[in-house]
């Protein structure tokens, strides 16, 4: 089970490095892991489990987070009421992507980095994807919105790259072009 002292923060050269890809049928280990971090995002997320575990809600984790640098991580977004989301990605790519940007207005956070980091974080506004299942499936979707925002974020993790590596370091705030904010609480 993953707790907060598995998941590594930001300093930890894991979180800077290009993961690898995993090749199929994925090993024990692979598909455990992929299990392990849907579990810690349902976990975090059911008040009783969260408080007993003492675990930081997620709506996302990347295996690197948890120093495997592995091309998986996982995405648990029930609440998005009309559509919700939840999957665990294997080799995940955006294959095309909209001209148009979003970002969510209060920024994002993250797991590994324990402080706020405000400014704008760009993001492609839509995307399709594609990745495979722990069971080596190949899936392709098309997100938009905060789902759009999280894959991207998830990502970036896989490639050594941080959120606040996007974010305008003169100007935290400045205006974003040919975007869509999304307003978050
Ligand atoms: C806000 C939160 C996240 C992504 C985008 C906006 C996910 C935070 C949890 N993670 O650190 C996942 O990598
Ligand atoms: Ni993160």
């Amino acid at each position: 089970m993953i707790l907060m002292d598995n998941v590594i923060r930001e300093g930890h050269p894991t979180l800077r490095a290009r993961a690898k890809e995993l090749t199929f049928p994925l090993s024990k280990e692979d598909k455990q892991l992929g299990q392990d971090l849907m579990e810690f995002l349902i976990n975090s997320q059911d008040p009783e489990l969260s408080e007993k575990y003492d675990l930081r809600s997620g709506i996302g984790i990347a295996a690197p987070q948890v120093n495997e640098s592995k091309r998986i991580f996982a995405l648990h977004l029930p609440d998005d009421s009309d559509n919700p989301l939840s999957f665990v990605a294997v080799n995940p790519k955006i294959v095309s992507h909209s001209v148009e940007k979003t970002y969510l207005t209060n920024g994002e956070g993250c797991l590994s980095v324990d402080r706020n980091v405000d400014g704008f974080v760009p993001r492609h506004a839509r995307i399709t994807v594609k990745f495979f299942t722990l069971d080596g499936e190949e899936k392709k979707m098309r997100l938009k919105g905060l789902q759009a925002i999280l894959f991207q974020h998830e990502l970036d993790h896989l490639n050594g790259v941080m959120f606040y590596d996007h974010i305008n370091e003169s100007n935290p705030f400045a205006e974003v072009p040919n975007s869509q904010p999304i307003v978050n609480n």
